[in-house]
């Protein structure tokens, strides 16, 4: 499939998956899965079930899952709007990391890193991928976060479907800076 065509579909499933169900009046279930047959029959970008195989399959960072009988499809994380969506509860590594935009530091110390419109914080395994989260908000920075000392103070952590690393706040304390540009 031509690029240009896959990166739209991805794009429109992430916007009804994720945040405007019903702008194509879809429903989402308690835990964010819709109905395939339902998405196939929208009106304002037309695909094959074989277009939405490809693009959930070669997406690269794995933001859809299918269920068994590809009869379901649902983004596994990044929501918007409200679901429960089932995260598998995690001891995490003893570091993660956050990239994010230099310009943002002074008030991250200030207040902590905070969930802003997401339903969680979002943290990477690594710098590698800290940084490609982190140069789309403009200079990057990476901060540390001490993971470890968070969960052993009780704050849970999360593991979603397609490996992101998830807590509902980071307290400034808890960071350092990693890494600047
Ligand atoms: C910043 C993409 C000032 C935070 C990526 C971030 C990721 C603060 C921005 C996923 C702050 C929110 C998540 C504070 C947090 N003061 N700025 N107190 N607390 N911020 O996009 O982590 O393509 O909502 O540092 O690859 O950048 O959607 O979060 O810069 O996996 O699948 O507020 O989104 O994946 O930005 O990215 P975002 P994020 P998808």
């Amino acid at each position: 499939m031509n690029k240009n065509r896959e990166i739209k579909i991805s794009k429109f499933l992430s916007y009804v998956l994720r945040h405007k169900p019903e702008s194509i009046g879809l429903t989402l279930n308690d835990n964010g899965w819709a109905s395939v047959a339902e998405i196939l029959k929208n009106r304002k970008l037309r695909f094959s079930l074989e277009n939405l195989k490809f693009v959930v399959e070669n997406n690269d960072k794995q933001r859809f899952s299918f269920n068994e009988d590809y009869s379901l499809i649902k983004a596994n994380q990044g929501h918007s709007i409200e679901i429960k969506l089932e995260f598998q509860k995690i001891v995490p590594p003893e570091i993660l990391y956050h990239g994010t935009a230099q310009h943002f530091l002074a008030s991250i110390l200030e207040t902590g890193l905070e969930k802003r419109q997401r339903h969680h914080v979002h943290l990477s395994i690594d710098i590698k991928t800290a940084s490609k989260v982190g140069k789309r908000h403009g200079k990057l920075i990476i901060l540390a976060i001490d993971s470890q000392k968070m969960h052993e103070d009780g704050y849970q952590f999360y593991l979603s479907d397609n490996n992101v690393y998830l807590v509902n706040q980071v307290p400034a304390n808890y960071l350092t800076v990693a890494m600047q540009d």
